[in-house]
């Protein structure tokens, strides 16, 4: 590989984009390749989403085991878990434990937010340009840039007038935030909402949640890892990464065969009731087989989803409004949740239909609906993602004839296997659109062993430009939309469809065919020696 090309002026053969789990994991794989990689991140630490959402009660809704590396035998007998759901504190020690025990750091440059990314025709080369105006020269560039990092605000009035506090969860301070005596405001209640809710209600003066829509939470029944149940983790870990690989999601549950619809009334309930009590993602992956699938299982479900919530919340007009309406169970990831309904039966703690009244601005001293004035001292904004491709529109990114990646994916994201984009040469993704939904580093780690495999393809063959056709472009984006035809989930809304941006186009930008039909599609393509790729 050309390195210091006196013709090109080349300084790195690949530049990521990214310290998250993913661009980790890139980069540690590029090195061994032999490659002379930079990893340039925005943050002051690594981590990516478990650096930025320092929140608190962020935490994994996967068990944290499924959700670690699995490839190095040393940082399996090295690291202990502490809860089957650990918090954000533990997973980004041990992103760090994991870039310090790989002698990582030395090629990870911190806080520096890369500005724009351009390709040289002419070299054949990328130019990445930090916004301390610093340049890059590289023959790839790799972007594991995140699905869920590029934060929204509301188009509330006023947010500069507010003489209090305000935070985003997903930009959250490293330094302590103090909630003692306070009167707080949350704005949204998905996954971080519920969960800073639940963590911060028992320690605030009083606490406003705004919420737009309500999701269906479910008990995240979170516990400790033993010793013992550590060490089998450690023995079986093979066994379990070989499980993750095998499931749709990425997980290590597995749904039953039976169907909601063909059981007895007592025999579903008993089986609900179970998996209510049961931890984790419990509901979603191993209930009957049908209940996210077919309209009349999932109204069974919801049904009981409600019950639970009318028992669980105190004022019934409170417990109407905790139910959602809109969506059934399923078609969106739901929150996972510890004691977040018993918080609106404390007397400090008040819901805001934002339906019944709209927020109309903030002000020097709280938030204004339509319906009256909320004096607080701290605004707390878990107002989600431009998902999937935000981070990608917030970097200047041009391809062959200066083509503007925004331009080529105004119409929604395309790409060849969520890895490549055409017209974007020795541009590779890693969590790209298209490319992923459920256990997001599972994919992430099929995606950065292939990116790998194909830099070592083009090493050995002495080729060092990759670019996807328009037809493989085209193919890929196709299926990936198709994976969601005829499903519960293709008539959702949210981020995974983009419609939580206002004057987003809806399109569905995951790719739900389930991890072992991904992993056979990459293993395909490489083995047809990169079929839809043009090198030269
Ligand atoms: O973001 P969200 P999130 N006025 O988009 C509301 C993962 N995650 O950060 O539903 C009023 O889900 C918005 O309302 P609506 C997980 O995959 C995982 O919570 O659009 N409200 C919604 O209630 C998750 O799915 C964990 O009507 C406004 C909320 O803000 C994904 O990240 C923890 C508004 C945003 O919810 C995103 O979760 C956290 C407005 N103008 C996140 N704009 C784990 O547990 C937005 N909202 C691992």
């Amino acid at each position: 590989m050309t390195q210091n090309d006196p013709k090109t002026g080349i300084d790195h053969d690949a530049v990521i984009v990214g310290a998250g789990i993913s661009g980790i994991y890139q980069l540690h794989r590029l090195r061994r390749l032999g490659l002379r990689v930079k990893l340039l991140e925005a943050g002051g630490g690594v981590g990516g989403t478990w650096y930025w959402n320092a929140y608190p009660g962020c935490r994994f809704d996967l068990e944290s085991y499924s959700y670690g590396y699995f490839f190095s035998r040393e940082l399996l007998d090295e690291w202990t878990w502490s809860e089957e759901y650990a918090s954000q504190p533990e997973t980004e020690r041990y992103l760090n434990f994991v870039v310090d025990r790989l002698g990582l750091r030395e090629d990870i440059q911190l806080d520096t937010r890369v500005k724009s990314m351009v390709f040289d025709d002419a070299t054949g080369t990328w130019t990445t340009t930090t916004e301390d105006g610093t340049e890059l020269r590289s023959t790839y560039v790799v972007t594991a840039v995140g699905i869920l990092s590029a934060p929204i605000y509301p188009p509330f009035p006023g947010r500069e007038d507010f003489r209090g506090e305000i935070h985003h969860t997903a930009l959250w301070p490293h330094s302590e935030v103090d909630f003692t005596d306070k009167r707080v405001a949350v704005v949204g209640t998905g996954s971080s909402g519920v969960q800073i809710v639940q963590t911060v209600a028992p320690a605030v003066r009083s606490m406003t949640v705004f919420q737009r829509t309500p999701n269906w939470c479910t008990p995240l029944n979170n516990t400790k890892i033993s010793p013992e149940k550590a060490e089998e983790l450690r023995l079986r870990a093979a066994e379990l990464h070989a499980r993750l690989l095998a499931s749709p999601g990425g997980t290590q549950y597995q749904a039953r065969a039976e169907r909601a619809v063909d059981v007895s009334p007592q025999e579903r309930l008993a089986v609900f009731e179970e998996l209510y009590e049961a931890p984790g993602m419990s509901m979603v992956h191993a209930n009957f087989q049908d209940v996210t699938r077919s309209a009349e299982a999932n109204a069974l479900l919801n049904q009981f989803l409600a019950d639970k919530i009318r028992q669980r919340v105190k004022d019934p007009e409170t417990a109407e409004r905790l139910i959602p309406k809109d969506h059934g169970f399923g078609q969106k990831r739901p929150p996972l949740e510890i004691d977040y309904y018993e918080a609106f039966n404390q007397d400090n703690v008040q819901l805001v239909a934002t339906s019944e009244e709209p927020v109309e601005r903030i002000t020097e001293t709280g938030i204004r609906t339509s319906r009256g004035h909320y004096e607080v001292d701290m605004i707390v904004l878990a107002t989600g993602f431009e998902a999937v491709t935000g981070s990608f529109n917030r970097i200047d990114i041009r391809g062959a004839g200066g083509l503007p990646l925004r331009e080529h994916w105004a119409g929604g994201p395309r790409t060849y296997l969520g890895i490549q984009t055409a017209g974007f040469p020795n541009l590779f993704m890693v969590g790209g659109p298209q490319s992923t939904t459920g256990n997001i580093p599972r994919y992430a780690e099929v995606q950065a062993d292939w990116v790998t495999d194909c830099l070592d393809h083009q090493r050995q063959q002495g080729i060092t430009r990759a670019e996807a056709t328009a037809e493989a472009e085209d193919a890929w984006s196709d299926l990936a939309y198709s994976t969601i035809k005829g499903t519960l989930q293709e008539s959702a809304s949210g981020w995974a469809w983009g419609t939580n941006v206002p004057g987003r186009k809806r399109t569905f930008l995951l790719y739900a065919g389930g991890l072992p039909r991904y992993r056979s599609e990459l293993d395909r393509v490489r083995d047809a020696a990169y079929e839809g790729i043009v090198f030269s």
